[in-house]
């Protein structure tokens, strides 16, 4: 079930969870600001998640809520996974669902690194 654009932010979220280490999940990186791990059901051969670390909903309070230091450490961690994966070569996608029309489905911030092989023109 899509979430809406801007709810209170639910501590029993999936990514929440996972953030307190009570869900399993294949981490890829991890800092002060983000956590990325493998998305459960991949779209691609390289389908990562990086999610910050504070209680965000989406881009819609991250954007106006997030001090600039959050903001970066999270844009640098994207990079860095990305670099990571050896992905800066070929190139990657990056997706942030955001709100009920874009059909997010956990209600915490999440950028969807997608790569590995060539991929299809944009679909919105
Ligand atoms: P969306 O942008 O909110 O639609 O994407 C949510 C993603 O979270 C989707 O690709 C799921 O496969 C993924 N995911 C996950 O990796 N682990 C989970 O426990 C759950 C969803 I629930």
């Amino acid at each position: 079930m899509p979430v809406a654009a801007i709810a209170d932010y639910d501590d029993n979220n999936i990514f929440a969870r996972i953030l307190r280490g009570e869900i399993p999940n294949k981490t890829v990186y991890e800092d002060q600001w983000a956590l990325a791990f493998h998305d459960i059901n991949p779209q691609a051969p390289v389908h990562v998640l990086v999610i910050p670390k504070g209680r965000y909903v989406s881009w819609a309070d991250f954007s106006k809520q997030a001090s600039t230091e959050e903001v970066a450490g999270f844009v640098r961690a994207v990079g860095t996974v990305g670099e990571m994966l050896g992905l800066e070569a070929p190139g990657y996608r990056l997706l942030a669902n955001a709100g009920l029309d874009a059909h997010q489905e956990v209600p915490h911030l999440h950028v969807h690194i997608f790569g590995g092989r060539k991929l299809g023109p944009m679909l919105v």
